[in-house]
């Protein structure tokens, strides 16, 4: 058995038992996937992702990819390569392409659902394995030529990448300085030095198709002064796929990193040995926008992996837990008392109680935001445009997937990456800390989920600015009404929830006061406010990661308190065997994380409340 261990069995239950995506599935545009196919799918692709996915996990780690600079190219791993064709042998990979290149149409909850489990198993493969996604988008926004290029991507497995961050410009993309220049015949030269690029080079692929962020001459300054190309590593037959040319886009460095060592980190320089020739993406100047297609995609992937990983690391933390035998139960306290496994101790239950609720809350929390991303798609698919009317039904499923985005990467990576280190990994005690076990490398590659993708301050920025103030609260609004309502709702199923409900509601009122402060203090840096302080911006900008974390686990609250009221359901109508169990554990793990989690939100409702900004008049040299 290797290191990974899925949960389907949770995977299926929000699918189908929560979120009721069987209503999705065999109908309209997902007609070829019908909930049993789904079923099937996910059996086989856990298998995959337990066993050849996940094979070469360790070795990869030990083994990392050599980079030669003579060459500029990459050697990577056997076990990995091996993996990564058990991957594309396996041709799940067609569940990210559009019906026009060959793809099976699937609704998004199944496709994040089965992703889980490659980023789970071996999340480097899924990052490589993300290029049929950018092939979809280069068919969906391209222009002609570009949409043959997308389909050339998917025939041959050809990488891609997303090229944003410069040594000077990482969060503050807009402060990018990468050059691009019109030749005028249709094509564009890209002069500059994009640092940490994912899967810019490597031996597993004969072409790499890199999407470029660079400012054409002239064009005025930050991100809206960026636009979008498309770079080949060699020249394209567009008709023949055929290779030509050397393009001069050379991968100049690979880093040295503290995890996630199989995935490339590349230094890419681009035009100084000779020209490096791009197109524009879409013939449009648009490029923040268009590489946001990418990056919210990206979000979702890198909360997703954190919250893999999170589960694997619970799941092997529990299988260590049920066998070591170590001290007497609390109640037997004479000295020859019998030995019993740490199961047994309050302290190892909270924190595997606190690990499952975590884990399963977020894998929630994931399927909550895919299944709005199913009714954006299926708009999409039925009018054949991309954009979405503001009256249509979509339109609100889009606003509260983009309210979310931010949550899962935030919160999803924040909570993924502590509770490995200070739950999972201390549930083994001092062998935690050895290689013997997954976990030691599993803290190491889940921390990159908390910096890549835009840090956590960037995505609690995010989820106030733009998806709260600037959506006029309209998401959020309509989140917080679900919330009170199954919050005020304490006798339904006979009060089985009553004291959660009641805890839940409390917890939406102290997310609530501490956006009340932080509305406070942006109303009174308003200069158009009379009296006042443009620096009571600082108010705000001390309590949006608070924020973004507090109403993230206000939500992984309520949607535990959702499961609990399935498993109520279920148990009432005579679960019996593995099934009463898994009920029986999804109750415990609502009630435990709504009276050990949610009452914590009042603190931080009180230390947003009385935030000052004596932080900010403390001199830089007195830190
Ligand atoms: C990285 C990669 O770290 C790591 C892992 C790689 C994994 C590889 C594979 C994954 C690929 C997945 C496949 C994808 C394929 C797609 C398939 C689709 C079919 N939402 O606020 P403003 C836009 S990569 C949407 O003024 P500033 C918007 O257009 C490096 N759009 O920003 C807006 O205009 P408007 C990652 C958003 O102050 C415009 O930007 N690096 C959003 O100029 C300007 O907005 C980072 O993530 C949004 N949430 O710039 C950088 N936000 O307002 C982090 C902005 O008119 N830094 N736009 O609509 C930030 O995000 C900054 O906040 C900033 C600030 C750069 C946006
Ligand atoms: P900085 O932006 O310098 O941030 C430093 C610290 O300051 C952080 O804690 C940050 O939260 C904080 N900070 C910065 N600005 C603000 C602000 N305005 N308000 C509050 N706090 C702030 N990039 C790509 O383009 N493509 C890739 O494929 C890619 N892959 C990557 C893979 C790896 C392994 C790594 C390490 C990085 C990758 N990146 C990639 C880059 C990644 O997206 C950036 O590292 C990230 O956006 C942060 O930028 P930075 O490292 O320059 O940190």
């Amino acid at each position: 058995m290797g290191h990974y261990k899925s949960n389907l069995r949770d995977i299926e239950f929000n699918l189908f038992e929560v979120f009721g995506r069987d209503e999705v599935l065999g109908q309209g545009p997902y007609e070829a996937v019908d909930a049993d196919t789904a079923r099937e799918m996910l059996k086989e692709y856990a298998r995959l992702a337990e066993n050849e996915l996940a094979e070469s996990f360790a070795d990869a780690d030990r083994n990392p990819p050599v980079f030669d600079p003579e060459t500029s190219s990459v050697q990577m791993p056997e076990a990995f390569k091996k993996s990564y064709k058990a991957f594309q042998d396996a041709g799940f990979w067609s569940l990210d392409l559009p019906a026009e290149l060959d793809g099976t149409v699937a609704p998004p909850s199944l496709r994040w659902a089965m992703n889980e489990l490659v980023l789970g198993a071996n999340p480097a493969i899924g990052m490589f394995g993300a290029s049929y996604s950018f092939a979809k988008l280069l068919f969906l926004l391209g222009t002609p030529e570009q949409k043959k290029l997308a389909k050339w991507i998917a025939e041959k497995g050809w990488h891609c990448t997303m090229v944003l961050t410069e040594p000077d410009a990482g969060s503050d993309v807009g402060a990018g300085r990468t050059k691009a220049t019109d030749n005028g015949d249709g094509t564009w030269n890209i002069e500059g030095v994009k640092r940490f690029i994912t899967s810019a080079e490597s031996d597993m692929t004969d072409n790499i198709v890199h999407f470029v962020l660079a400012r054409p001459e002239g064009a005025g300054p930050g991100t809206k002064g960026l636009s979008l190309f498309i770079l080949t590593k060699y020249a394209v037959d567009l008709e023949t796929g055929e290779l030509g040319e050397r393009n001069g886009v050379y991968v100049t460095n690979v880093e040295k990193k503290m995890g996630l060592k199989v995935s490339t980190t590349c230094e890419v320089t681009f035009g100084e040995k000779h020209a490096a020739v791009g197109t524009l993406f879409g013939d449009v100047h648009d490029g923040i926008a268009q590489m946001f297609r990418v990056i919210e995609n990206a979000r979702m992937m890198v909360g997703t992996k954190a919250i893999a990983t999170l589960s694997t690391g619970y799941l092997n933390a529990l299988e260590y837990a049920k066998e070591r035998v170590q001290g007497a139960d609390l109640t037997t306290p004479a000295k020859d008392a019998p030995r019993v496994t740490i199961t047994h101790h309050p302290d190892v239950r909270r924190s595997l109680m606190l690990q499952k609720a975590y884990a399963e809350g977020l894998r929630a929390l994931v399927t909550l935001t895919s299944s709005q991303q199913d009714t954006v798609d299926i708009e999409q698919l039925a009018t054949g445009v991309e954009e979405i009317a503001d009256d249509s039904p979509a339109a609100m499923a889009n606003r509260v997937n983009d309210l979310l985005l931010p949550i899962v990467k935030g919160l999803g990576s924040e909570r993924a990456w502590t509770l490995l280190g200070t739950e999972s990994l201390q549930t083994f005690g001092g062998s935690g800390f050895l290689q013997e076990y997954p976990i030691e490398q599993y803290v190491r590659d889940a921390k990159i989920d908390t910096l890549y993708e835009g840090t956590t301050a960037i995505q609690g920025q995010d989820f106030f600015f733009r998806k709260i103030v600037r959506d006029n609260g309209q998401a959020l609004g309509h989140i917080a009404m679900q919330i009170q309502e199954f919050a005020q709702d304490v006798d339904a199923q006979g009060g089985a929830l009553k004291h959660e409900r009641e805890l839940l509601g409390q917890g939406l009122e102290n997310v609530q006061g501490i956006l009340g402060a932080m509305f406070q203090a942006l109303m009174a840096s308003d200069p158009k406010q009379e009296g006042s302080d443009i620096t009571n911006i600082y108010k705000v900008g001390q309590n949006t990661s608070r924020l973004l974390l507090g109403a993230g686990d206000l939500v992984v609250g309520w949607l535990l308190l959702r499961q609990a009221a399935v498993a109520t359901e279920a148990l009432e109508a005579g679960a019996e065997g593995k099934d009463k169990d898994f009920y029986t554990g999804k109750i415990a793990a609502a009630s435990f994380f709504a009276k050990n989690v949610l009452p914590l939100l009042a603190g931080e409702r009180a230390i947003a409340e009385a935030t000052d900004n004596t932080l900010m008049d403390v001199p830089e040299s007195a830190f």
